[in-house]
């Protein structure tokens, strides 16, 4: 086992390493930027390192920098999070070439799941179900126009750099397709550096479902279920929740055992996550795999009862999956709500000092934060402040306690989207299961009224 762990990344998440480490019985080192000195991973880490100016670009994402704290403080492993270095093959092959363990799948896998084409590619090669497509990037208007006659409109063109909704273009009629083709790749070129696009059927109304995974060193794999991930804003996730009230048994089982399967063939090691559409007849399609700890990682530990980040932490020092997690069984329902500073109308950032903090508790509820009162949200960083969890029996008990408990937070000095997840939960199609990626623009069109 590693004896110690320099974690990459600030906030909620690198407080849950910092935990994840001490159960270990492992050393923490924190780096911090100057606009996070103040912050509560420098004060509980074994040791603290600042790496630089408040701007990511001077700080988190500074890889030598990064390394430097990490060769200084002398550290076995790096954890790296969500956003920031967390899905940086160049990153995870520094620290390959400078003896440290980066906690992660591979380089080479990482590399391959961050070309979105190649990931469809490969998934598909591998077996799983892929939506109707371009078969690679799309070089020029000739193929674009014979790919849309084989798959029909609407289509969509997405950036092979891009992921996470940057860089896609809806294309409704053929008169639209070479202009939107070549605006796609422009715009590509400007977000990523690269101009290659891909082509999809549009899944009109879906649902996105993902699936979490677990792999050793040592070619096992496993699924932990999957979340239920359609609330979003602007490719926000806003609240999610486990098992989704649209999977059966068969299904989750198939698609999991599909999964398990792709993903042993590519060599995936570590915590990851494959993302799924399901469209309005229930089939499932592959459409991107990230290969990090994800935010909402929470909910697939209440109901699966396995500590995710502990676990990750284990196979990346070598232990085998059948040591770290053995037999899994599923118990009631989770739910996630982020709660984000934030204007819960408007959505603009609000950044700020604390001045009151109250978190709820009881049985079932989990609070994720670094936040704290008289703390400060820096403007630099992303917005969440907290995220709040709740378990039940069923999905009504995980809703009911999740209603308590927005009721008992209390945070006062910023503006904060509470409301807007009490809003979510009281609306009768969210409590029918009623819902698709839409759905919370219906909702904030008439928010406040
Ligand atoms: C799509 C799609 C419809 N058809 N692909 C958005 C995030 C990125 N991972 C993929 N995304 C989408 N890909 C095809 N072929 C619709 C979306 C999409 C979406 C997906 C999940 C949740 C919210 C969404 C909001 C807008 C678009």
């Amino acid at each position: 086992m590693f004896k110690k762990i320099l974690i990459a990344n600030r906030g909620e998440i690198a407080l849950r390493v910092l935990s994840a480490c001490k159960e270990l019985g492992i050393r923490t080192v924190a780096v911090y930027s100057e606009a996070d000195s103040h912050a509560l991973h420098v004060r509980f880490a074994d040791e603290a390192i600042c790496i630089g100016p408040p701007r990511s670009s001077d700080s988190y994402l500074n890889i030598p920098q990064v390394i430097s704290a990490a060769e200084i403080a002398d550290v076995d492993a790096i954890h790296p999070g969500y956003g920031f270095l967390s899905e940086n093959a160049n990153f995870a092959e520094v620290c390959e070439a400078s003896h440290i363990t980066f906690i992660g799948p591979s380089p080479d896998v990482i590399r391959m799941m961050g070309e979105k084409d190649r990931a469809r590619a490969e998934m598909a090669a591998a077996g799983l179900p892929v939506i109707p497509g371009s078969d690679g990037i799309v070089p020029d208007e000739t193929t674009a126009e014979k790919v849309a006659n084989e798959i029909g409109f609407p289509l969509i063109i997405k950036a092979a750099e891009g992921g996470g909704g940057r860089g896609m273009r809806v294309v409704r009629t053929k008169k639209e397709l070479l202009p939107s083709f070549q605006t796609a790749r422009a715009e590509s070129e400007q977000a990523f550096g690269s101009p290659n696009v891909y082509m999809e059927k549009l899944i009109e109304h879906p649902r996105h479902i993902e699936f979490q995974v677990l792999g050793d060193k040592h070619g096992n794999i496993m699924h932990l279920g999957e979340r239920e991930c359609t609330l979003q804003r602007r490719h926000q996730k806003v609240l999610e929740e486990s098992p989704s009230t649209v999977l059966d048994a068969a299904t989750r089982d198939c698609m999991g055992r599909q999964i398990v399967d792709a993903l042993r063939k590519v060599g995936y090691s570590s915590a990851g996550t494959v993302e799924l559409l399901q469209d309005t007849d229930g089939k499932l399609y592959f459409i991107e795999m990230n290969t990090r700890i994800q935010v909402e990682h929470p909910v697939t530990e209440m109901v699966a009862r396995v500590d995710l980040v502990k676990s990750q932490i284990r196979v990346a020092a070598g232990e085998k999956l059948d040591d770290v997690v053995g037999p899994v069984r599923f118990e009631g329902h989770a739910i996630e709500c982020r709660i984000n500073a934030e204007n819960p109308e408007t959505f603009r950032p609000s950044p700020g000092r604390i001045t009151a903090f109250r978190v709820p508790g009881g049985p079932g509820v989990r609070v994720d934060t670094a936040a704290y009162a008289d703390g400060v949200i820096p403007p630099y960083y992303d917005s969440l402040v907290a995220k709040l969890v709740t378990h039940g029996r069923d999905r009504a008990e995980a809703i009911v306690r999740m209603e308590g408990a927005l009721d008992g937070f209390i945070i006062e000095g910023i503006h904060t989207t509470i409301p807007l997840h009490k809003r979510i939960l009281a609306d009768p199609d969210f409590r029918a299961g009623n819902f698709d990626t839409h759905f919370l623009e219906r909702l904030t069109a008439t928010a406040g009224k």
